[in-house]
């Protein structure tokens, strides 16, 4: 795998960037026809002459766009092209081809080059390219979204037959080369290009990544890497507030490399805790007297500690009341949309959330830089949902998707733990090696947060829980399992988490729980799939929160899910999940205000 640091793209006195959203060209292979396209070098044509070629926005899945069954439930290749003419002044300058997410598997080609391939769905990657500055210049990418054993996260493919004999003649129920695809996890796999595509335009030698420790105590430090190594060159780093007293210079100094102690810094906190304080880093490369590149990165000052019992931010305990949720929409599906995005967080805000887990990957980076701002903590989850081969393979893959994510997210303030996984079957015994080696590359990589993992194996059979630093866990209780008996909600709670307690004695989360219910559907008393049914599950859970958080026994709650969200079908599924406790047009169901006056006191009893 290619570990590229990937800066978030930026625009500035040195740094330029072309964005390639809009409409491309879109062609869409029988499903699983095993890569005609490759096989024809279909990089080579203008997709547009194709009969079948059509358009489909950059970002966006490909998948709710069209109407015919066959499209949305896709299942291998399809092709994008874009013409791009690269502008004469541009020339000399070195340029990259950039992804922000493509789902699943991408290969990109630049006129009749392979540039790079990427795997993996929501982390961003960039190659660097060559333009021909004479002619228009065509860029494709081949998306393949085939889930299987070795995919993160994987997936069942399976070709189906079933044939009678009827008077001798065979007659077969399925139509030739029929399969299915069964992904192992609860939402839709949406695909395509799903964030943002740029050409970035840097100089001959640039600032690759800046990596920056800052502490409540005001000790910062900061690593320039450059995109390769290039003596001579040195750099000018100036830290300035944001807000609330913004430009004020707290530091300066030289260096690619370099510590100090700040003083008199302001701190980031979560809402309700303290201000979301955040600098900016302004890191300046020198050839000489001339500057050659320019970066700014936003960070905070805060520390994340933890002991049996609490998460710490500042010293002060932090408890998260917030949501497990999904990018996720009508239409555009997974694909990035700044709309949605600032309505999602001012709907937590509203709900008086403090926190969310970028349940099940991580989201787009914007949406970190956002909650930065707006002191939301977050949990930051890998795409490894429902792991349940624990070889060699899928160990590599799952720590280079956690190492880009560290990479990707390592200055963000909201960050405040990583989780390796959702749900994996560690009740397995080869999970324990395995994800001791993960614990071990978040740790390496970053020493300052801790690790985690959500779970939902039990405290008797689990064989990670020891490598993790906070212990996430999921539970139904009320909805998967005794269903209809509210009565036996609460204790169900108490007596697992205390078991869990018990055995590990570390703090703990509960970051899923919840009940599903159609918006509109009511009867009183209530029935499962009823607005009613969902707040009672809800408010008997809360009971017990509310003797483990008072015992100390856990250290944070998320409801599962901020918002109703779109799966695969099933018999459990009418038209997705609809655990939200708002629509998935973000409108409030019972629930939601329910959720929103628990968090309101919790807010209040800090
Ligand atoms: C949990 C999964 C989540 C599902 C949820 C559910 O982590 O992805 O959507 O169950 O069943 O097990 O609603």
């Amino acid at each position: 795998f290619l570990y590229t640091y990937a800066l978030y793209p930026q625009r500035n006195e040195i740094r330029q960037y072309d964005s390639l959203d809009g409409l491309w060209t879109f062609v869409r292979e029988q499903s699983n026809t095993n890569g005609t396209g490759l096989v024809n070098q279909w990089y080579l044509s203008d997709l547009s002459t194709f009969p079948n070629a059509t358009q489909i926005p950059v970002p966006s899945a490909y998948n709710d766009l069209v109407e015919q069954r066959e499209w949305r439930d896709h299942v291998g290749w399809v092709w994008y092209q874009l013409k791009y003419t690269p502008a004469q002044r541009d020339q000399g300058l070195r340029t990259f081809l950039r992804f922000e997410s493509v789902n699943y598997f991408a290969m990109v080609f630049l006129n009749d080059k392979n540039v790079g391939n990427h795997t993996g769905g929501h982390l961003p990657f960039e190659f660097e390219v060559t333009f021909d500055y004479t002619k228009i210049n065509f860029i494709t990418v081949a998306v393949n979204n085939t889930l299987s054993n070795s995919t993160i996260p994987p997936g069942e493919f399976q070709y189906k037959t079933e044939v009678y004999t009827i008077n001798g003649q065979p007659y077969s129920v399925y139509p030739d080369g029929f399969f299915e695809q069964t992904p192992d996890f609860d939402f839709f796999n949406y695909a395509g290009i799903l964030r943002s595509a740029y050409v970035l335009k840097l100089g001959s030698v640039f600032i690759s990544d800046v990596w920056i420790i800052a502490q409540a105590n005001g000790s910062l430090s900061y690593t320039i890497t450059l995109d390769k190594s290039t003596t001579g060159l040195t750099a000018n780093v100036t830290v300035s507030s944001l807000q609330p007293t913004t430009g004020t210079i707290v530091y300066s100094g030289t260096g690619l490399q370099n510590s100090a102690i700040v003083q008199n810094i302001e701190l980031w906190y979560p809402r309700g805790y303290g201000y979301p304080s955040l600098y900016v880093m302004e890191a300046k490369l020198l050839n000489g007297t001339q500057v050659i590149d320019i970066y700014r990165e936003t960070f905070g000052f805060r520390t994340v500690t933890w002991d049996s019992d609490k998460i710490y931010i500042n010293g002060k305990p932090f408890y998260c009341h917030g949501f497990g949720a999904h990018e996720d929409f009508e239409l555009h599906g997974r694909g990035y949309n700044p709309v949605v995005m600032i309505k999602d967080l001012n709907t937590m805000e509203w709900m008086n959330g403090n926190c969310y887990r970028t349940s099940h990957y991580p989201y787009s980076q914007e949406r970190a830089y956002e909650a930065d701002r707006r002191g939301i903590a977050v949990i930051t989850e890998t795409p490894a949902v429902g792991m349940r081969l624990f070889d060699n393979t899928n160990l590599a893959l799952h720590k280079y998707m956690l190492t880009e994510m560290i990479q990707r997210d390592k200055n963000h303030p909201s960050v405040i733990a990583w989780s390796m996984s959702n749900e994996p079957q560690t009740y397995k015994n080869e999970s324990k090696a395995y994800y001791q080696q993960l614990a071990n590359v978040s740790r390496t990589l970053d020493s300052t947060r801790p690790v985690t993992n959500v779970l939902d194996t039990n405290w008797d059979d689990d064989q990670i829980a020891e490598w993790l630093d906070i212990i996430c866990i999921n539970r139904y209780y009320g909805w998967y399992s005794n269903t209809g008996y509210l009565q036996t909600i609460a204790n169900s709670y108490i007596g697992n988490f205390l078991a869990w307690k018990q055995k590990f004695n570390k703090p703990m989360i509960l970051t899923e729980y919840g009940a599903g219910a159609i918006a509109g559907l009511t009867r009183e008393p209530g029935v499962d799939f009823t607005e009613e049914y969902q707040v009672e599950v809800i408010r008997r859970v809360h009971m017990a929160l509310d003797e483990l958080r008072k015992n100390g026994t856990i250290t944070g709650e998320m409801i599962w899910n901020f918002a109703d969200f779109m799966t695969s079908q099933s018999t459990t599924r009418a038209a997705g999940n609809h655990k939200g406790v708002l629509t998935r047009n973000r409108q409030p169901k019972m629930a939601a205000y329910v959720i929103k006056d628990r968090y309101y006191n919790l807010t209040v009893e800090l």
